[in-house]
């Protein structure tokens, strides 16, 4: 086992590695900016070193300072948590050559699945279920001839874009060029690559992934599903469940399987998820495979009894996964709601500030994985979820109710939150039912007025 870990990362997701390292009994060391002194993953660690000035580009993203800071306190890993750098290609290839093990799958897995077209390409390769698609576009004919074979509406997605940015809905072949156009060109400015393929669009699909854990011997598990299809605008989780409620158990248990079969493909080690569409009639299409710690894990955790970040860090040691497939078993259902520092009445505006008074909830079944405590400060520079609260009891209907008691308990002063939005989607008979999609949230609770 390592004797120290930094963890490149802060918030919630640094408290939860700082948590698992300390019950491995690892040492730790925190990276704080300058707007993150008094933060508590800075508190929690063992050791903490500034990397640089409030911007993220300055600090938690600031490569050669926090390799600076690996090589000063001489830890033997680098946990990246989610986010930031952690599926930068080109970081985890830096952690290595300086002789520091990155906690998360080999470097070329990362760079595989961080290129959108590639990941499908070679999960089309290992037989995984993929949306129908172009392949990269070289041309408007291209393109009109895939319209013309798939029908419209077609789905212009950016390669290296991912979670949903530079995407773009063509209605008809009218529209098809100057989509390209415009979509290509956004692509290029936010990602200095412009490359873009074409799907077909599906219709009021379910966002479920899929959880796996492999290690350096050639092992791989998957610890079961989540849906995650309450998402704001924008493409952003906002609440997350386990096990995926009304999937068929031969749709599940297929979908599982092909999660395996995906990250066998590319011999994967460590913890990672692969997010599938899923289409009303249960057909089930690869979307992305993300290799890194997910903000939802806990849900996972909470209903299958696995603690997935320890599993990183003793797999990234060098040692075997001890878990069997036959092990994994669900117990009763979790839900997550995510608590963010923001005005959902203005397109959920950022919020940020001193903190009044915050009480957090408890009781039985409860977990809250949060770095915020009265009168923190909510910086305006980083992501703006406050706090995750998780519920698990023994079936979907309990885990509702007793979400709805802990959000009841929670008091956040100080700043906007989401709180009140959660408690009309737990209260809404569409999510009762477990009938929901991934624009659901946009369509049926948020007026015109909010969609940004
Ligand atoms: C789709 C789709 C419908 N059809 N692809 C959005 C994020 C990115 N990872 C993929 N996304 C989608 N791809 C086809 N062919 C609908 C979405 C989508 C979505 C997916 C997951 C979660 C939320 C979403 C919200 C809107 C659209």
């Amino acid at each position: 086992m390592f004797d120290k870990v930094l963890i490149a990362n802060r918030g919630e997701i640094a408290v939860r590695i700082i948590r698992a390292c300390r019950e491995l009994g690892v040492r730790t060391v925190a990276i704080f900016s300058e707007a993150d002194r008094d933060a508590l993953h800075v508190r929690l660690a063992d050791e903490a070193f500034c990397v640089g000035p409030p911007p993220a580009a300055r600090s938690y993203l600031n490569v050669p300072n926090i390799i600076s800071a690996a090589e000063i306190t001489g830890v033997d890993a680098i946990h990246p948590g989610y986010g930031f750098l952690s599926e930068n290609a080109g970081f985890a290839e830096i952690c290595t050559s300086h002789g520091f093990k990155f906690i998360g799958p080999a470097a070329a897995v990362v760079a595989l699945m961080g290129d959108k077209a590639s990941a499908k390409r070679r999960m089309q390769e290992a037989g995984v279920p993929v949306v129908p698609g172009s392949g990269i576009i070289d041309s408007d004919e291209q393109a009109k001839r895939f319209g013309a074979d798939a029908g419209y509406p077609v789905l212009i997605k950016a390669t290296a874009g991912g979670g949903g940015k530079g995407m773009r809905i063509v209605g008809r072949e009218a529209d098809l060029a100057a989509g390209l156009a415009a979509a290509s060109g956004e692509a290029h400015a936010a990602f200095g690559d412009g490359r873009v393929y074409i799907e077909k669009l599906l219709e009021r699909p379910r966002h479920v992934e899929v959880q796996v854990l492999g290690d350096e011997f050639g092992h791989v598990i998957h610890v079961g599903e989540r849906d995650c299809s309450i998402q704001k605008p924008g493409h952003q989780k906002l609440l997350e469940e386990a096990p995926a409620p009304n999937l068929d158990p031969e749709i599940r248990s297929q979908l599982c399987a092909a999660a395996v079969k995906a990250a066998r493909a590319v011999d994967y080690a460590n913890a990672g998820t692969l997010e599938f569409l899923v289409a009303p009639d249960g057909r089930f299409y690869f979307m992305e495979m993300n290799t890194r710690v997910q903000v939802e894990h806990p849900v996972t955790e909470a209903v299958y009894g696995i603690d997935l970040v320890r599993w990183q860090v003793r797999i990234a040691a060098g040692e075997r996964l001890t878990v069997r497939q036959e092990d994994i078993r669900p117990r009763g259902h979790a839900i997550e709601c995510r608590i963010n520092a923001e005005d959902v009445d203005s397109g959920f505006r950022p919020a940020s500030g001193k903190l009044g008074t915050v009480v957090l909830p408890g009781g039985p079944g409860i977990r809250v994985d949060s770095a915020i405590y009265s009168g923190a400060d909510v910086p305006p520079y980083y992501d703006s979820m406050l706090a995750k609260i998780i519920a698990v009891d023994r079936d979907r209907p309990s885990a509702i109710a007793r979400m709805r008691r802990a959000l009841d308990e929670t008091e956040i002063h100080g700043v906007a939150t989401t709180i009140a939005l959660h408690e009309r989607i737990l209260a809404s008979a569409p999510f009762e039912a477990g009938r929901t999609w991934v624009t659901w949230l946009r369509e049926y609770l948020l007026q015109p007025a909010a969609v940004s």
